[in-house]
């Protein structure tokens, strides 16, 4: 792990501390369209090709089959399938609150003007299962779709013949029995174009690799495609720790989000060198028992430590970095929470650790990475919803907002929009 002394920084080095590296590259880009392309045109077939060519795809049907969701609940052991109850009523408690409220308001005497959110009909939810299965992402992701009250809710995920049987049993609690067994950039073009024997979705949830994050974003700017939830990177945490904490939490925490992948980003922000020091100690101690530990060595290399003069200048970095997910892990925690501007997902005090929001405390893991955190917060009930507005106008209520649309419209030199007011007032 790099050390920097923010104090011996110049702006632009700290700039470069928050850049993340590029998504995607032309050859990923170049691949996508072309899997893009073809499936738009051919459909489930070609799916299927692109899915046996990556993925060694051999299963008969692309669908998981009513027999094989039974199959998967009585395979899976009462304790897995016990956790995930209990993830599954967490998470399923704390979003049911964000439903929105419906409203109306009577701007002038006879408008009545209404905002009405309703869920989108058909959403895709894309499970990744590029190293592990991933039963907390379907749930992160089912969850609020069927706390929305989305109509038809499909899943998607990459296998070369049975699906696990954790996401299985996630997905049957969250109410889903259409689900895809292909992967990848061919996954999101079913999705997004669908076929004859397969409806196209509105909206595809979820996070993947290059190859999937390039297909979303072209099929969203796509009219014949569909829209997305966000743009996802790699995963990453930004820890802000002092010298009361504990050092082996510190660099449990590091570790957690390291061993997702080679290009996860652990950072650690602190005021105290011997925090760091220890922590570094900490992290090789625990790195020898981890058996993800290539994967967590290699990213710790492109992590780093930054080292603060304050705890201040500490979450001036953090809010400059707009980390996914914030651990903060100092004295007094609480008194700097109203610091935090930037951030997906804040993890407060030091029995507070990021695993607990990823899989069962009630929050969503499905955030903002790359900084987008600066403009957008994590997957919620919102998102599987959509807001219409209506509006009915009496005819004293068109009297009384006559002039001010008519001078609007004139203004604009759009006669017909004026006329259209004066035509029903004559
Ligand atoms: N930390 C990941 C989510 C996850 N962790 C899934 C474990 N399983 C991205 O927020
Ligand atoms: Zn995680």
């Amino acid at each position: 792990m790099r050390k920097y002394y923010l104090k011996n920084l110049s702006e632009a080095q700290i700039k470069k501390l928050t850049k993340r590296k590029n998504l995607s590259s032309v050859s990923v880009l170049k691949s996508v369209e072309n899997i893009l392309s073809d499936v738009k045109s051919n459909g489930i077939k070609s799916a299927l090709r692109y899915a046996k060519k990556f993925d060694g795809f051999s299963s008969k049907e692309i669908f998981v089959t009513k027999s094989e969701f039974e199959e998967a609940e009585k395979n899976l052991d009462m304790k897995t399938k016990d956790a995930i109850l209990s993830a599954y009523k967490n998470i399923y408690k704390f979003h049911k609150e964000q439903i929105p409220k419906n409203y109306f308001v009577e701007t002038v005497k006879g408008v009545r003007c209404e905002r009405k959110i309703i869920p989108i009909e058909n959403v895709g939810l894309y499970i990744p299962a590029g190293t592990a299965p991933l039963p907390s992402t379907m749930l992160m992701l089912g969850i609020p779709a069927q706390i929305a009250g989305c109509k038809r809710v499909v899943a998607a995920s990459p296998t070369n013949d049975k699906v696990h049987p954790s996401i299985l049993f996630a997905a049957k609690l969250c109410g889903i029995s259409e689900f895809i067994k292909i992967g990848g950039a061919q996954s999101i073009a079913l999705l997004a174009y669908g076929d004859k024997n397969f409806e196209k979705v509105d909206k595809i949830f979820g996070p993947g690799n290059q190859y999937v994050t390039q297909a979303k974003s072209l099929v969203s700017i796509d009219p014949d495609g569909c829209s997305i939830d966000m743009i996802a990177g790699p995963s990453e945490v930004l820890v802000i720790a002092d010298k009361f904490a504990n050092p082996s939490f510190v660099a449990a925490d590091l570790l957690s989000q390291a061993e997702h992948g080679k290009d996860s980003l652990a950072i650690l922000v602190t005021d105290s060198e011997k925090l760091y020091q220890q922590v570094v100690k900490q992290i090789k101690n625990q790195l020898r028992f981890l058996e993800r530990k290539n994967f967590a060595e290699a990213s710790l290399k492109n992590s780093y430590c930054l080292i603060t003069e304050s705890i201040e200048e500490a979450f001036d970095f953090s809010n400059k970095f707009a980390p996914e997910h914030l651990i903060i892990n100092i004295k007094d925690e609480r008194k700097y929470l109203n610091k935090v501007i930037n951030a997906g997902s804040v993890f407060v005090g030091q029995y507070t650790p990021e695993s607990a929001g990823d899989y069962a405390s009630g929050t969503n893991h499905s955030l903002p990475t790359y900084g987008f955190a600066r403009s957008t917060g994590g997957v919620s009930v919102e998102m599987f919803m959509k807001a219409i507005t209506f509006q009915s106008i009496s005819k004293q209520g068109l009297k009384n907002l006559s002039e001010t649309v008519i001078t609007l419209a004139e203004t604009e030199s759009l006669q017909a929009h004026a006329n259209a007011v004066k035509v029903r007032l004559k």
